[in-house]
């Protein structure tokens, strides 16, 4: 009996990219299940009895990137309780030690597919972040102290793992400046180009 491994899109890109959006988007068009690394983490933040409550809340406001054993444990339980096959993981892996870890503990049960790259003026994302922070997103890291954090954490860490990506051909850039449902036209013709 052969067992299929599942299929995982990589989803990177700066704060306030768009990342969320359109995995929203993706998941009503294609058949994919979105798992947002940050969500899973504010998710088990809030988990009473969490070992790493404290922790993520501060590595979160800072802008820092928390342990991949804390991340890649999360995502493994979260593929493996949705009993699904194919999974945007978003915002995820953000430095070497997120893509040591997820080679470690899960790229040989996974089929990477490609890495879609949300390419965004940092001057945009930064605005982006502001203006839902304003709004009311409750989210403890969308103020302008933890952002130029977030903003240098992915310009140092992150980025050279997009590059590494880019290296090895796996990399979908898609210009994330426009309006979101200019973008995900962009977005529908990679999937679609890549048999989805
Ligand atoms: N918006 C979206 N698209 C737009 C468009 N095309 N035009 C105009 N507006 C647009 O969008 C952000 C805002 O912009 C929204 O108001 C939206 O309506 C608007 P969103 O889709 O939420 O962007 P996204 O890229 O998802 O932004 P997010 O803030 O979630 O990105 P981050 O990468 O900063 O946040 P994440 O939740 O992934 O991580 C948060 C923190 O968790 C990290 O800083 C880190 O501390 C920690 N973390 C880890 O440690 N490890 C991980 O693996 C993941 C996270
Ligand atoms: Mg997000």
């Amino acid at each position: 009996m052969s067992t299929v491994k599942p299929k995982v899109v990589f989803v990177l890109g700066g704060p306030g990219a768009g990342k969320g959006t359109q995995c929203s988007k993706i998941v009503e068009r294609f058949q994919f299940t979105h798992l947002s690394a940050g969500d899973l983490l504010r998710e088990e933040r809030a988990r009473e009895g969490s070992e790493y409550g404290q922790l993520i809340e501060d590595y979160i406001r800072n802008g820092k990137i928390v342990p991949v054993e804390v991340t890649c444990s999360l995502l493994e339980n979260a593929m493996k309780n949705s009993g699904k096959s194919r999974f945007l993981i978003d915002g995820f892996p953000r430095n070497q030690d997120n893509l040591d870890g997820w080679n470690r503990q899960m790229s040989g049960k996974t089929d990477l597919q490609f890495v879609l790259f949300f390419d965004c003026a940092e001057d945009v994302c930064v605005q982006r972040c502001l203006g839902r922070g304003q709004s009311g997103s409750g989210r403890t890291d969308d103020n302008m102290d933890s952002l130029k954090k977030r903003i240098q954490t992915y310009n140092n860490d992150s980025l050279p793992i997009i590059k590494y990506f880019e290296s090895v051909g796996q990399v979908k850039t898609i210009d994330a400046s426009p309006d979101a449902d200019k973008v995900f036209q962009d977005v529908e013709r990679v999937f679609v180009a890549n048999g989805f």
